[in-house]
């Protein structure tokens, strides 16, 4: 392009204004390149206007209407660049009702709280009512009057998180069965749900905080057939109708007889421990005060991770304090 060449002259003065008014950000640069290109006084296309005069005749009517075209052009790209710069503020300023809301999420219970609310309602249709403990206990609750004297090993405190000789976190909601015996005479139908402790190693099905349910039923003439019917009565409720369960003889100090409750799935290939029951044991009525001729009864103790991880098909029992919203949003 040659200096002399007018027409390549124009042309590059377009390209350069339209892209003056391209790069401009905000109306400042606009105004700028307003002024630099369309300024009435020094505008380079006033300027490109007055040259004109001085061009031989022939030359004329290419130039102008090449300089027509440049000026619509930039004009244009002005227009263009106003609206552009101007449209964030307008949006800022401005509630567009149209748009689609911004949906707020929603949080829900835990799924082991909707697992824990779910027995309550269960247990409360078969004629249970809510009893509940402290979480740190006395030796008393946890174990004396459960029947587990001094030197029994579930005494250990490498089994157990002792606070001082005589405190602890519970290690199971039986304690829950003595407090309700020590404040109320028979007859007793509860249950009481609520977080117990164990040094235990974590892995896929022990973490050292879980839950149980503890039922107790005490009155003239309880039997084991009805401790079986309320737990059958209640996995099938809970679980489903094709749920088996199965007594194994066990033993705890509390009770005699002893059993570990084991639960078997349709479609499940073996049989899973629950929790253990039995029939209440004839010293821990003495122990409060409740007269073992008089009465009987029967108490079983349940995990509620266990009986969560088993419903929801979740493989690891440490997923669920993991506080993962991916995980926990699909319950
Ligand atoms: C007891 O705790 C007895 N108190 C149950 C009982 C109550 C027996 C009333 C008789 C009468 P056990 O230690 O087996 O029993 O625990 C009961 C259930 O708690 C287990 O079957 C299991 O489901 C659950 N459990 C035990 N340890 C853990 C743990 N570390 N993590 C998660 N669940 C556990």
């Amino acid at each position: 392009m040659s200096q002399a060449d007018p027409i390549a002259e124009l042309e590059s003065l377009e390209s350069e204004g339209l892209a003056a008014f391209a790069a401009a950000r905000d109306s400042g640069a606009v105004e700028a390149a307003r002024i630099e290109f369309l300024g009435q006084k020094q505008g380079r296309l006033k300027s490109a206007q007055e040259r004109l005069k001085s061009l031989e005749p022939s030359a004329k009517k290419a130039y102008g209407q090449r300089f027509n075209a440049a000026k619509r052009a930039i004009e244009e790209a002005l227009e263009a660049a106003k609206s552009r710069v101007e449209r964030p503020s307008i949006a800022a300023d401005a509630i567009d009702v149209t748009l689609p809301g911004l949906m707020p999420k929603l949080g829900h219970r835990h799924p082991l709280t909707q697992t824990a609310d779910e027995l309550i309602d269960l247990f409360g249709r078969f004629g249970f009512q809510v009893a509940r403990g402290p979480e740190v206990e006395d030796v008393r609750h946890n174990f004396e009057a459960l029947n587990i004297p001094l030197s029994h090993p579930a005494r250990d405190p490498v089994d157990n998180f002792y606070i001082t000789d005589k405190t602890l976190l519970r290690s199971q909601t039986s304690t829950v069965q003595i407090r309700i015996m020590e404040n109320q005479p028979p007859p007793v139908r509860v249950i009481a749900i609520g977080r117990v402790y164990r040094p235990d190693e974590p892995d896929e099905t022990h973490f050292p905080m879980f839950h149980q349910i503890e039922g107790l039923m005490v009155d003239k003439g309880v039997t084991m057939a009805d401790l079986k019917t309320v737990l059958r009565l209640f996995a099938s409720s809970y679980l489903g109708t094709d749920v088996k369960i199965r007594f194994r003889p066990s033993f705890f100090p509390f009770t005699e007889p002893s059993v570990e409750v084991d639960m078997l799935w349709h479609g499940g290939d073996r049989w899973v421990e629950m929790g253990g029951a039995g029939m209440v044991d004839p010293n821990v009525f003495r122990a409060v005060g409740y007269d073992p001729d008089e009465v009987t009864g029967f108490a079983f103790g349940l995990g509620i991770e266990r009986l969560c991880m088993r419903r929801h098909g979740i493989k690891d029992i440490r997923w669920l304090t993991q506080n993962d919203a991916r995980f926990l949003g699909q319950f």
